[in-house]
Order: C-alpha cells, then sequence, then structure tokens
C-alpha cells in the first residue's frame, strides 16, 4: 500500500475500481490537469483480475503528494469500498473528500466547480437532475427512463430533497463524514450513493447540487447488477422505515 506519509493532502479524490485498467489511468491524468490545490487520491481495488490494482500500485510510485492504493482481495461492493477509502482519506488528514467513478463517466472539469460550492457547504453533489444537467445523449429512451424514474422513485421512498439522489461524483466536508459516521452506513452497492444522502440530509448537512452530463462508460464493464438494485430497494426502504 504505498503511501507518501510524510506529505499533505487538502482534497482527496476517493475512486473505487474492478476492472478499470483502461480508464483509471486517463481519469488520473485528466485530474491531475485540473490544477487542484493539496490533491490526493485513494483508490480502492478489490484485486481486480485485470489488474488494475498493480496498475494504481504503478502510478502511485510517480505521484507527487497523497496516492494511496488499498487492495482488497475479491469484490466486496461499491458501499464497502467507499467506507474504506473515506477511512483512509480521513487518516490521511483530507479536509475535503471527492468520490468519483473510475470509468470516465464523471467529468473531471467540474472538480474545482465543486470544491469551490464546498466553500459555503457540507456537500457539493454533481446533478444530473437540475437545468444544465443531463444523461448521454446517445442513450435510449428506454435507459433513459429508467434513471430518471430510478432515481425520483428512491427520492420518494426516502424523502430526499437533493434531485439527484443516486449520485456517485459528489464531495465532502471532513466535518461531514465525521458527522454522519462512516462505520454506521449499511448499504454495500450502488444503494449506498442514495444511503450516502439520506444520511446526510438527516444530519441537517447544507448540500448544493452543480449540473453536468454524465456520460457513458466507454470502456470496461459495468458491475451494476439485479441483486445490487434489489439490495438497494429493500434495504433504503428498511432504513426508512425504521427511521434508522
Ligand atoms: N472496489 C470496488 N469498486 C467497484 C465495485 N463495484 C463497482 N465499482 C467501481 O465503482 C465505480 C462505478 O461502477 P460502475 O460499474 O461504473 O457502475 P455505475 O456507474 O453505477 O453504472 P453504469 O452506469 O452502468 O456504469 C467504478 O469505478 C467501478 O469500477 C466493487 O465491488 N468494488
Ligand atoms: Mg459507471
Amino acid at each position: 500500500m504505498p503511501n507518501s506519509s510524510n506529505k499533505l493532502v487538502k482534497t482527496a479524490i476517493v475512486v473505487p475500481t474492478y476492472n478499470e485498467a483502461e480508464t483509471l489511468p486517463v481519469l488520473i491524468e485528466k485530474v491531475k490537469s485540473q490544477q487542484i490545490e493539496g490533491l490526493g487520491f485513494v483508490i480502492v481495488d478489490d484485486g481486480s483480475p485485470d489488474g488494475t490494482g498493480a496498475i494504481a500500485d504503478a502510478i502511485a510510485e510517480k505521484f507527487d503528494g497523497v496516492f494511496i492504493v488499498l487492495h482488497r482481495q475479491n469484490k466486496q461492493g461499491l458501499g464497502t469500498a467507499y467506507r474504506a477509502g473515506f477511512r483512509a482519506a480521513l487518516d490521511a488528514g483530507a479536509e475535503l473528500i471527492i468520490e468519483m467513478d473510475a470509468d470516465l463517466s464523471h467529468p473531471p472539469e467540474i472538480l474545482n466547480n465543486l470544491i469551490s460550492e464546498l466553500e459555503n457547504a457540507d456537500v457539493a453533489v454533481a446533478s444530473r437532475y437540475i437545468y444544465g444537467g443531463g444523461v448521454d445523449p446517445d442513450w435510449s429512451w428506454g435507459r433513459k427512463q429508467i434513471s430518471y424514474w430510478g432515481n425520483f422513485g428512491i427520492r420518494l421512498i426516502m424523502g430526499i430533497k437533493v434531485r439527484d439522489a443516486t449520485a456517485g461524483f459528489k464531495g465532502f466536508r471532513r466535518k461531514t463524514l465525521e458527522v454522519i459516521g462512516i462505520d454506521g452506513l449499511k448499504l454495500k452497492g450502488f444503494g449506498f450513493q442514495a444511503e450516502m444522502a439520506y444520511r446526510c440530509q438527516q444530519a441537517g448537512m447544507k448540500i448544493v447540487e452543480y449540473p453536468y452530463v454524465f456520460m457513458e462508460r466507454t470502456a470496461g464493464k459495468s458491475k451494476m447488477s439485479f441483486g445490487i438494485v434489489i439490495e438497494s430497494l429493500l434495504r433504503l426502504t428498511l432504513i426508512r422505515l425504521k427511521r434508522q
């Protein structure tokens, strides 16, 4: 686990990876070119068979700053990866923690906008569902409907006010993660994103949204599965019903 422990990190970009060998190096370069002050990375790789973990280690060796690579033995889900990544970012002293996917669906070009938003907010959500935001224009009508109504349904079940409740591109002030308590988060898969939105709202955090257009991944494969969707719906409903 290469970690330049004598170096400081202000903004940590946390990226969970499973078989993202093609896109991860491109993402890192694009993020680096945004000239972010005190930039650091936390990559959480789940033993990707395509060697993403080793690629991340090689990038870490050359990176001038904090670049942590967590290697877990097998695929344990997006939610557990983020929990581990957030913990590592907090332990490294990060003031701002930003989560984003490795597949280039999230544009690094708006990272500085999210960072600016965090000057006056506890959570900054990159949003597909506010004015100026959207999804890949090449998506079929059906795919757009599933994404839109899936998000709408989860907002309804959870009573979430933020417009993009399933967003996977967002930033938190350090205090936000400390207040909501990472270790108490329950969802293992993609529903983790909505759980985070809910927990932040329940904790009274100030949440702002910044628009972006989500683009389909151009390489690698989606990890979304029927099981992950079921976990999300059941566990989120339970959390809401129990008002946990
Ligand atoms: N470490 C780890 N990373 C994961 C896991 N599942 C997904 N990821 C990563 O989480 C990010 C989002 O996963 P995607 O497969 O792109 O899922 P998505 O963006 O919700 O769905 P698509 O729109 O289909 O791409 C990517 O960087 C994945 O490599 C997991 O179990 N463990
Ligand atoms: Mg994706």
